[in-house]
């Protein structure tokens, strides 16, 4: 069996885990408590030197770090990866995308201003900065979803769980979604998808 070691509220845990469940693969969960540091623990960094979650052990005990690599590993094979190789290549340029443009912006702004608030004022300047990059990246989605119903060969792909694992959370960081139609009406479309289950739903399931 799989494990997958996560922590609450993490939308690269999440990803992970909606992905498993929509799969059904059947995997247990280890908490890491990123806000008491457990990440930076010396059992936990035997575990994963890089420190970080999600992070997961494969059934025959090998292991694998980044949520997008995670996604590809367990989405190979499925009806969620396309088979035509240059819609593979698209699953690839959203998922490296997200990781790039995407998820460092929303990412930071949603946990400093809802999960972190004390610190909000301290990183005031950084959040502005993530509200304008994030944006960007919102408006990237509004423009591709304006035209298809999904990211890639317009059907539900392991690409959309990628993207949906932080774009569900924005507005907590008080991205205005209202701003995103087309976003917004494939957060619902996601929301359709067989086996859909919410964040929070997911983070202690398994
Ligand atoms: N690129 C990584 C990012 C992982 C990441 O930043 N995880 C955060 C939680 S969402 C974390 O482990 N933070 C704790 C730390 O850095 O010590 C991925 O996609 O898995």
């Amino acid at each position: 069996m799989y494990t997958l070691y996560t922590t609450l509220g993490s939308g690269n845990c999440y990803k992970v885990q909606l992905l498993m469940h929509q799969l059904q693969v059947p995997f247990r969960m280890v908490q890491i408590d990123v806000l008491k540091g457990e990440t930076r623990s010396p059992e936990y960094l035997r575990i994963n030197p890089n420190g970080k979650v999600p992070f997961l052990v494969l059934p025959d005990g090998r292991t694998l770090g980044e949520s997008n690599a995670m996604l590809l590993h367990l989405a190979e094979g499925s009806d969620l990866m396309p088979q035509d190789p240059f819609e593979r290549m698209r699953v690839f340029e959203w998922l490296f995308w997200e990781q790039s443009s995407h998820e460092p912006y929303i990412s930071p702004a949603r946990f400093w201003i809802a999960i972190m608030p004390e610190g909000r004022v301290e990183k005031a300047e950084q959040i502005a900065t993530w509200h304008e990059r994030g944006n960007a990246a919102l408006q990237i989605m509004e423009k591709h979803l304006s035209r298809h119903d999904y990211l890639v060969g317009d059907r539900y792909s392991v690409a959309d769980i990628g993207l949906y694992g932080y774009t569900c959370v924005a507005q907590d960081g008080e991205f205005d979604m209202s701003a995103y139609p087309a976003v917004s009406a494939w957060l619902e479309r996601v929301k359709q998808s067989a086996d859909y289950r919410e964040m929070m739903d997911l983070a202690t399931a398994a």
